[in-house]
This record gives C-alpha cells, sequence and structure tokens, in this order.
C-alpha cells in the first residue's frame, strides 16, 4: 500500500477507535519518544477538529521508563509507567520505531486492539501481529514519516511548535544532526518547515546531544579506560561493567554517546560497547563505517539482535561480559575477513 492510501486508511481506523493505544521500542529513544508524543497530538487534534463530542482516550506506555536525559520533551508526562495503565483493553494500537516483538510487556495490551498499526523505519524489522504496517526503511527516523500526516488531505491538523519540537528532535536524533546517510533532501526540507513555526531548535539540539549530567561524563570516562582494539585493528570496543556504574553513580542507559566517541576511530571499520545489564545478560551496541552491515550480524548473533546498516544491537544471554567480548569480536574479525574475499 502506498503511503497516501495508509495515512487514509489510519484515518478511518483513528476515527472510530475510542481507546488508542501508543507504544513503542522497548527502551525509547530521541525518535521513538517523539513520534509516540507527535503522534497523540495529531490523533487528539484531528479528533478535536471533526467530531469533538467524542475524544479518544489515548495512553503512551513502553516497556522502561522514559530516559531522563528526554524529560525536556513537551508534555512528556503524557508518557506513563507501563504499570498505571488504566484500560485493560484498546481497540487501536500503534507501534512506532519498532516491530511489534519488540515492545516487551506491552504486547499482551496491545494484542487487545482489533487495529494495530506498526510505524517503523528498521530495515530489520521482524513482521509481527501488527494488521497494518508503513514501513519505510529508506527514511531517517519515524519522526520524518509522521510529518506526512501534515501533507494528507485526511488530516486536518496544524503543525503546532510542539509537534515541530517532537519531529525536530527525533530527526536529529536519528540522522545525528543531519550527518547520517538518510539524511535527505526531504530531510532538510522537512526540518525548514518544522523551523518556521518557532521551535526552539538550538535548545533541542543542546538538551539531546550536549548537557549531560556529571555521573554520564564519569562513566564516559570509565568506559574509555577499557578501550581495546582487535588483532587486525578493524574491530573497536569498550564495556560498562555493573562495577563502572556504581563508581561513577550511573544508571545502565545513560551510555548513550559512549560509544560516537570512538566510532570512527581511523583504521576500524565497527566499533562495539559490552553492557553488563546482569551477570550473564550482555547487551551489546554496534556502529559500522565501512562495508560490514551490523544490523544483519546483530541479527545473526541473538534472537534479540536487529537495527539498521550502521548501527544496531543485540543481547546476550548466559555468559560473562568477558565472554561476550570474545565472542563478537572474534565473529566480527571473521566477518570482516570473509568480506575482504
Ligand atoms: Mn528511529
Amino acid at each position: 500500500m502506498k503511503r497516501y492510501d495508509i495515512l487514509r486508511h489510519i484515518y478511518h481506523i483513528a476515527e472510530n477507535a475510542d481507546r488508542i493505544l501508543i507504544t513503542g521500542q522497548g527502551d525509547p529513544d530521541g525518535d521513538s519518544l517523539g513520534a509516540e508524543l507527535a503522534l497523540y497530538d495529531i490523533l487528539i487534534q484531528s479528533r478535536e477538529a471533526t467530531t469533538s463530542d467524542r475524544i479518544p482516550e489515548i495512553v503512551i506506555t513502553n516497556h522502561c521508563p522514559v530516559p531522563d536525559q528526554y524529560a525536556f520533551y513537551p508534555k512528556v508526562d503524557t508518557v506513563i509507567p507501563f504499570e498505571q495503565i488504566p484500560y485493560k483493553a484498546f481497540d487501536a494500537g500503534f507501534v512506532l520505531d519498532s516491530g511489534t516483538d519488540r515492545i516487551g510487556n506491552v504486547l499482551p495490551v496491545l494484542e487487545t486492539c482489533q487495529h494495530i498499526i506498526n510505524i517503523d523505519h528498521h530495515q530489520s524489522r521482524r513482521k509481527g501481529i501488527e494488521t497494518l504496517a508503513w514501513i519505510e526503511p529508506e527514511t531517517c527516523s519515524v519522526c520524518e514519516m509522521l510529518f506526512a500526516f501534515f501533507e494528507h488531505p485526511a488530516w486536518h491538523i496544524n503543525l503546532t511548535t510542539d509537534i515541530a519540537s517532537y519531529l525536530y528532535a527525533g530527526i536529529i536524533y536519528d540522522t545525528g544532526s543531519f550527518r547520517y546517510p538518510k539524511t535527505t533532501s526531504r530531510t532538510l526540507q522537512i526540518a525548514a518547515k518544522l523551523l518556521e513555526t518557532g521551535c526552539d531548535f538550538a535548545r533541542i539540539s543542546e538538551q539531546l546531544f550536549l548537557e549531560k549530567p556529571l555521573s554520564s561524563i564519569r562513566l564516559l570516562q570509565e568506559a574509555l579506560n577499557t578501550l581495546q582494539c582487535s588483532a587486525s585493528g578493524k574491530v573497536i570496543w569498550s564495556r560498562i561493567t555493573q562495577d563502572m556504574l556504581q563508581r561513577a553513580g550511573a544508571s545502565l542507559n545513560q551510555d548513550e554517546g559512549i560509544i560516537t566517541e570512538y566510532a570512527f576511530t581511523k583504521g576500524t571499520d565497527v566499533a562495539a560497547l559490552f553492557k553488563e545489564v546482569s551477570e550473564r545478560e550482555i547487551k551489546v551496541s554496534f556502529r559500522a563505517h565501512g562495508a560490514l552491515d551490523v544490523g544483519k550480524f546483530a541479527q545473526k548473533m541473538s534472537s534479540h539482535g536487529g537495527g539498521h546498516a550502521r548501527a544496531a544491537g543485540c543481547t546476550l544471554r548466559e555468559m560473562t561480559i568477558r565472554d561476550a567480548e570474545e565472542y563478537i569480536v572474534a565473529a566480527l574479525e571473521q566477518e570482516l575477513r570473509a568480506g575482504q574475499k
């Protein structure tokens, strides 16, 4: 189905739904959260413009709480903890920036929905229980995808400063401020329209990328102290252990930006960051700038893996962080060697 028809379809579903669930990837990021909040405003505005007597009950929730770094998003309190969902069943559910298999605890609630709409741009997304899929692997972010609502004749909505702030945040988050390859002229044209609303783009950028608590800087210091390069020099990695988190006074979701500090080290192809969730659960993030598709690699390494060609992640269970490092680095070296042939 074409984007135009999908948006018309979504309009009819949303128009007739009284209880709508909005969720996204288990651990919210700048794009998924921006998209959730933007969609909330879009759906409310649209209904107010037509049948104001029946404003839908909309709930935004995710498997994990909103990380502190996104506390500056306008009306971020609209996102409620999973345990506080006021209803057991919904008419329509939206899954943003992830397949329906990556929403954790929210899945049983999503299953109650008659209509399940998946809006995603992940290349490695798996088909799930959605009844309608709007997937654009070439688009930089779900926030960019959502801009299409404002171009469609069925949707009578205004681009408010709040919505522009969410979409701008999501777009710069997923493009590293228009630097990554999926940035297109359309991305920049959309960004220009967002700026026209007067949203405080400079402040959004500062808050999203630059402002960090001291504990995050301490954690960066700890992680960089563990930096290693593989024998071939092509793989560079570091780790975050529970001990390091304790010393830094940080939590595991404060790893943001650490891998980008060394992801583009000259001569390397792939960067990894190993995170000790518990003694036998290790999360690994990947960044690539060579030919290797780390999205596919992550998928191959674990059933909980996936992402994009240049940024991806996976979870390894039943191994210690040292074992995970050995296992992954060896596999990466092998992939890179195979790729050279
Ligand atoms: Mn995204």
